[in-house]
């Protein structure tokens, strides 16, 4: 019975996300194995989830399979099953085809279907419901992303000894947009279970803060909201205290500086610049092939540029990676097919023999591939038309210790409001894209530096262990979990 397996009541320190930080693997042998996910988040929470005893909480990433609670790398991972229907309702269905859209200022038009909101309760619920089960008295649990936004009010219902957190990775929109959700005000509602509700932006934060006011009237203050409440959690009379304020995501900023100085990465990036046919300037894309990332305007850019002649294939090639991503719902079929129309339309244009014009890759890479790639990037190109941070645009800082590189970065990507040395564009404005790409690709070495150096200063200084430390401080408003960060 794998219900024998579940430690009830164990752990201080949880985390839930949609996704386990470990991937299923089927073995030759029709056994099962289990692969690390090196993400950011698992690199972030790893240290204060070993020194807390901590236990993951999360879905395998295989439809329709059980499977009984595990150790691995030291952390407790508690996997909650999906079924095949689930799968299409809760996950591509409302989280990305309702949610994703909605909250990316309607760039691509959301879907509202009520049996996908019936699922996205349900699943809710059996993550809440894992979570109430694994937790110790009193103890933190942290949940991730717009996938799971109720799960902090079920939480709290069967369990208010618990501290709660939530994260959201994502933006949150403005009133109104925000506003067309027909299930407004109970995702709020979700929400507002947790103490802390962190967000990227201060926008992010502050929309969120004007859509409780509007939906419920509640008086915040800062980044306080007065929530009403009765019962006995309450620890100022007859509100309960949420704070929902920004928490930059970040980088685990020196592990991507190691791997850029090894010599075999380096080696790789000469001959990437090699493969390219010695380029003088290579621009690099790097991104999950998503509506929300710009691909398409800043093809259009350079395409002009190309056409116009103010850049010329024989010196300059743009390299775009763009992971395969949620390849079932049909918003993300159509964009690849645009994409790979308009690639095969520029080269077909543009190209020479010996020179492309834009190396199109379709694929996902090893980590230590993506840093060599960063090397390689005289200009880094991040045209998101709306993200909540961008990882991309600070990996690419972290990973110059040379100095040299141009950061592009779109106003609307989370990272602008700290990386304010990067070339700021808004990538709607195709002529001031393509004036920003030409700025980039002619900058002078002096002013390379300058800008680089300052953008280092800010990404190393405020890494990802810096990140999760700030919120469980927020959290628990002292020092016990956080130790597990500050004392290695
Ligand atoms: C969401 C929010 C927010 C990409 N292709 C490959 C690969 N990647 C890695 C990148 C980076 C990560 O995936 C992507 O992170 P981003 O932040 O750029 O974007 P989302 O995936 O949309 O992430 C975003 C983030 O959550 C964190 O809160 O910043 O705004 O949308 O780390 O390097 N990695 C490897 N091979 C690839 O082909 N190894």
């Amino acid at each position: 019975d794998p219900d024998d397996l579940y430690v009830d009541h164990a752990y201080d320190m949880i985390v839930v996300s949609n996704r386990l930080p470990v991937d299923y693997e089927e073995q030759p042998d029709g056994g099962i194995g289990w692969k690390s996910s090196p993400g950011g988040l698992v690199t972030a929470l790893e240290p204060v989830m070993r020194a807390a005893d901590g236990a993951w909480i999360g879905w395998a990433g295989v439809a329709d399979r059980e499977f009984d609670p595990f150790e691995h790398d030291g952390i407790s991972i508690i996997p909650v099953p999906l079924s095949e229907s689930e799968l299409e309702e809760y996950y591509e269905g409302f989280s990305n085809d309702t949610l994703w859209p909605l909250y990316h200022d309607v760039i691509a038009p959301p879907s509202f279907h009520r049996e996908w909101w019936d699922a996205y309760v349900r699943v809710n619920r059996r993550f809440a419901e894992a979570a109430a089960r694994a937790a110790s008295d009193g103890a933190v649990v942290w949940v991730q992303d717009y996938q799971l936004q109720l799960v902090p009010k079920m939480l709290r219902e069967s369990r208010p000894d618990l501290v709660i957190g939530f994260f959201n990775h994502i933006p949150f929109p403005a009133y109104g947009i925000y506003s067309q959700l027909p299930w407004r005000r109970q995702v709020i509602d979700g929400l507002l279970g947790a103490d802390v509700i962190g967000f990227q932006r201060v926008a992010d934060a502050g929309n969120f803060s004007r859509a409780v006011r509007r939906l419920f009237g509640y008086r915040t203050h800062g980044t306080v909201i007065d929530v009403p409440d009765t019962d006995a959690t309450s620890n100022e009379g007859d509100v309960r205290r949420v704070v929902a304020r920004a928490f930059p995501i970040s980088i685990d900023a020196a592990g991507f500086e190691e791997m850029a100085r090894r010599p075999e990465v380096q080696r790789r990036a000469a001959e990437i610049r090699e493969s390219l046919g010695n380029p003088e300037t290579i621009i690099l894309g790097v991104d999950r092939l998503d509506y929300t990332k710009g691909i398409r305007h800043r093809m259009k850019a350079f395409g002009e540029l190309l056409r116009d002649g103010r850049l010329n294939v024989e010196d300059v090639t743009l390299v775009q990676v763009a992971s395969p991503s949620r390849e079932r719902v049909e918003t993300y079929r159509q964009l690849r097919d645009e994409i790979e129309l308009t690639v095969g339309r520029l080269n077909g244009d543009y190209a020479t023999l010996g020179h492309q014009a834009i190396a199109y890759l379709h694929h996902g890479y090893p980590r230590d591939e993506m840093v060599a790639l960063y090397l390689a990037a005289d200009v880094m190109l991040v045209t998101a038309l709306r993200d909540g941070m961008n990882l991309v645009a600070k990996e690419y800082v972290a990973c110059r210790f040379d100095g040299d590189g141009v950061l592009v970065l779109s106003e609307f990507a989370g990272a602008s409001d700290e990386l304010r040395q990067a070339v700021l564009v808004n990538p709607h404005d195709i002529e001031g894209l393509k004036d920003a790409i030409v700025e980039a690709v002619r900058m002078p070495r002096r002013e390379r530096t300058r800008r680089m150096r300052a953008l280092r200063r800010r990404v190393i200084d405020n890494d990802v262990a810096k990140w999760s430390a700030s919120f469980l401080e927020t959290l628990t408003g002292a020092g016990i979990i956080t130790a597990g960060v500050t004392e290695p």
